[in-house]
């Protein structure tokens, strides 16, 4: 469906407006749409598994561990498909579902979910390079989009979602190396031609909703501080829009319907679009990625 089709459709959650400055510039802000009772909640289900964590000496299915891990000090940098818990996958299913139909149309499929931290490390840096989410899951059109939920009040120092305005009309990048490697972050020399200073930083509190489209150029910043920042990611796509790879087979609620009905014709984008590694049996995360030299 082209923008023009989707907003002829009734918004649930956003406004008019909301709706047509996502299409215009490929991401939205909505401060404080989820109420306190639900992000208690979510913060005490996301403490708990926290706690789990601390029995772990290496990432499992669920959990990607920093490698300052320990027991004493749980530092989780993903968990990898929250879904896989009710709690987790009733959020999936509620508002945040109804503000992805209101930006892809009324028959939506959810994709997959990722609860990312930002833990102060001194391995590494836990700031997110700059890439487009479409590269690690290309589809028959680019109706794609992220939904991420603050579960904390996130400041410019705790490392917020950046997004390059408009990027999601320009091209598609390839993140692999020279070499190619997959590394999941564009190359050097495309992102030393990103405009940086257009970047938009999307700080919110406990509650905020950050949406990128699934083309847009976006990435954060290392946080400074103690907020572990958690921000619950939930990804959906248009149910028109079909993989080209196999990557989420292994996921729960992989391309289950979340609002509306199965489709029954595949909409295909005409511009190409890049293809990431065979990850058919299961895929590690951005942070292994990027963090490999
Ligand atoms: O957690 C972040 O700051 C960004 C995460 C992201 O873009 C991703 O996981 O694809």
């Amino acid at each position: 469906m082209t923008p023009d089709e989707i907003l002829a459709y009734p918004a649930r959650v956003l406004s008019q407006s909301q709706r047509e400055s996502y299409f215009e510039h490929g991401y939205l802000l909505v401060e404080g749409l989820i109420d306190e009772n639900t992000i208690d909640h979510l913060q005490a289900v996301t403490d708990s598994y926290l706690n789990q964590s601390r029995l772990l000496s290496e990432s499992d299915a669920f959990f990607d561990l920093a490698p300052e891990h320990c027991n004493a000090r749980p530092m989780v940098r993903r968990f990898k498909a929250p879904d896989v818990v009710d709690e987790y996958w009733q959020f999936a299913n509620g508002v945040v579902a109804d503000v992805s139909a209101d930006l892809l149309g009324p028959n939506v499929t959810f994709h997959h979910s990722k609860l990312n931290f930002k833990w102060p490390m001194k391995s590494q840096s836990n700031a997110v390079g700059w890439h487009q989410d479409v590269p690690f899951y290309p589809h028959t059109n680019y109706n794609v989009l992220a939904v991420g939920t603050y579960l904390t009040d996130t400041l410019e120092k705790d490392g917020p979602i950046q997004v390059i305005p408009g990027s999601h009309e320009d091209k598609l990048y390839e993140l692999y190396d020279d070499s190619g490697n997959w590394t999941g972050k564009l190359k050097p020399k495309d992102a030393a031609l990103l405009d940086e200073n257009r970047a938009v930083s999307l700080p919110g509190p406990r509650g905020s909703i950050t949406i990128h489209h699934g083309r847009a150029v976006h990435g954060s910043q290392p946080s400074h501080g103690e907020n572990p920042r958690p921000l619950l990611i939930n990804a959906y796509v248009s149910a028109d829009a079909f993989p080209y790879t196999d990557g989420g087979a292994t996921l729960k609620n992989y391309r289950k319907i979340v609002r509306g009905k199965p489709a029954s014709w595949a909409h295909h984008d005409p511009r190409p679009c890049p293809i990431p590694p065979d990850w058919s049996r299961g895929y590690t995360s951005i942070y292994e990625a990027q963090s490999k030299k």
